[in-house]
């Protein structure tokens, strides 16, 4: 049977239809910034004055999912063969709404969506999890929550800034009449699985638990930070589902378009994260995911849901059930990009820099690579620092300085993951960082363990058509893993035991410079 998974995430919303019988996938991507330049979106969000605030047109998201099913028909895929959809979203991000999609969404299909979409809008806006500009409000729910503690154990994580919570809260101060006049509140993935049904979609425990709301233990809006955060609210949210629940059946409006079959039925959607863990195969405690896109993300399942004592890792809902941990940095890519730009390495240059001019340790040369505000550890502004040889020191060293920012990546990892639970023994890796070799090598000597790239690209989309098959076919998760989440291991990276001593060395000296760093780094609140 075929099933069909979609993945709005920050630049791109990208379809792929999986056939449980043969094993075929295919895909297509429909980049925002070049297909839709009409969004002024090269990177999926708007410029702004304030380079705290980061919103996205959600109409854009829209217009993309008539474009990717067009692709999709281009490509030959006969859409009346799907037999379920499910999906997911960028995490964090919301879209406010004055009349509930369940008033408004029996579609025309002889008018675009967008155009039907247009005037449902309160808040022209979408505040998305790159968004720094709620610390106050993060501050003040925490105050009215009853600490930074409290915090965590009703939710899983601190009030953040990137959190959905927050974001509704400023809303609600800087615009009160836009806010009583919002009818219904959407994460990014509720938003688009609500567009696809012509119903208002529920947002799933996987992504809820991204909100600062959701009461985790009772997996139910917790009634006093609905309180904390903004008046009415819980008129706003629609309750929360388990993942695996089934929200509505695909629109007419795509039945006539795209040519579906009536009554196919959506499984909710998730956050990006929560259906990566699903399109890595990682559902089952035991094995890490390591993604290494424009930031760096760890994660990881849980069999009881353990929290961050130091307030920077995240727990979210994993969508085979049970829950996952999940650490975030925001120096990945960004801060690699920054040290090969810097010594004009290209990729090759910067895996060769690591496997055959410099070893383990780095003779001594260590970096703090915070080039932009970093998330774990929490880093209001931009903090690079070099030690070590003059040499290395003076930025004449670009070997060392390759390696500088892979090691003290890594080894931060590790020290911000520690919260989860045993050490990984196998950890799987994503993203576009991890066709380098390279920083492979460093990652499996850091955390000595065995490094598995997959072999699809796209773990998050593969999540939700892995996702709908499960819930409409019933295949177990293992058959699906071994079908579609299958491990490359020609690309495998074995760690080397010698190195384990060295970096045991290491790791306390990074933590020393990272407490050091924090120490003159202003508090929160
Ligand atoms: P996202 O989905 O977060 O937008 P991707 O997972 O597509 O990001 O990763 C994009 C990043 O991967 C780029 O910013 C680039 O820095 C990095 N990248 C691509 N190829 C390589 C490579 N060979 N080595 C290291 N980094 C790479
Ligand atoms: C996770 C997070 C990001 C977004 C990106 O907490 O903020 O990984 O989900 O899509």
């Amino acid at each position: 049977m075929r099933f069909l998974g979609l993945d709005s995430s920050t630049q791109s919303l990208t379809a792929l239809v999986i056939d449980t019988d043969t094993g075929e996938v295919i895909d297509r991507s429909v980049a925002f910034g070049p297909r839709l330049p009409g969004y002024k979106s090269p990177n999926g969000f708007l410029a702004s004055e304030d380079p705290r605030i980061k919103h996205s047109d959600p109409l854009m998201w829209v217009e993309a999912l008539d474009l990717v099913l067009g692709d999709l028909r281009a490509a030959g895929v006969d859409l009346r063969a799907i037999r379920g959809v499910s999906g997911a979203g960028q995490q964090h991000g919301s879209v406010y709404l004055g009349r509930t999609i369940d008033e408004a969404g029996a579609w025309s299909s002889r008018e675009p969506l967008v155009d039907q979409v247009r005037p449902l809008l309160s808040r022209k806006t979408a505040p998305i999890w790159m968004d720094a500009s709620t610390g106050a409000e993060c501050a003040e729910i925490t105050r009215a929550a009853g600490g930074d503690d409290k915090m965590v154990a009703i939710t899983g994580s601190v009030a953040i800034e990137r959190f959905t919570g927050p974001q509704i809260r400023k809303f609600s101060k800087d615009d009160p009449a836009a806010y009583e006049g919002t009818a219904e509140i959407h994460l990014v993935s509720s938003f688009i699985a609500s567009l696809l049904t012509g119903q208002s979609a529920p947002i799933d425990f996987g992504d809820g638990a991204g909100m600062n709301l959701l009461d985790l233990a009772a997996g139910a809006w917790s009634p006093q930070l609905l309180d904390a955060t903004a008046p009415g609210l819980k008129r706003k949210l629609k309750p929360a589902v388990p993942s695996a629940s089934y929200v509505g059946t695909v629109a007419d409006y795509f039945v006539s378009r795209y040519g579906f079959s009536p009554e196919t039925p959506v499984i909710a959607f998730t956050g990006d994260n929560p259906s990566s863990l699903v399109g890595m195969g990682a559902t089952e405690p035991g094995t890490a995911v390591v993604s290494l896109g424009t930031s760096d993300t760890m994660f990881a399942a849980m069999t009881a849901p353990r929290t961050d004592p130091k307030g920077y890792g995240n727990v979210f809902g994993n969508p085979a059930g049970g829950f996952m941990a999940l650490c975030c940095f925001s120096n990945g890519s960004l801060a690699r990009e920054e040290i090969a730009k810097k010594f004009s390495l290209g990729w090759e240059d910067f895996a060769a820099a690591i496997l055959e001019r410099t070893k383990p340790g780095n003779d001594g040369n260590m970096l703090l690579p915070y080039f932009v505000p970093e998330i774990s550890p929490r880093l209001p502004a931009p903090a690079v620092r070099w030690f070590g040889a003059p040499d290395f020191v003076a930025g004449k060293n670009p070997a060392a300085a390759a390696r500088a920012v892979v090691e003290a990546q890594a080894l931060s990892m590790r020290i911000h993951s520690a919260f989860i639970g045993e050490p990984p023994r196998r950890i799987l890796v994503t993203g576009g960082a991890s066709k380098n070799a390279g920083i492979l090598r460093v990652l499996a000597d850091v955390f000595q363990a065995e490094i598995v790239p997959l072999r699809v690209g796209n773990s998050s989309a593969l999540g939700g058509a892995l996702r709908a098959a499960q819930a409409v076919e019933g295949r177990p998760w293992n058959v699906l893993y071994t079908r579609f989440a299958a491990p490359d291991l020609d690309r495998r990276v074995t760690p080397d035991q010698g190195s384990k001593v060295t970096y045991e060395g290491i790791l306390p000296q990074l933590q020393d410079k990272i407490k050091d760093l924090l120490a003159q780094t202003p508090p929160r609140r």
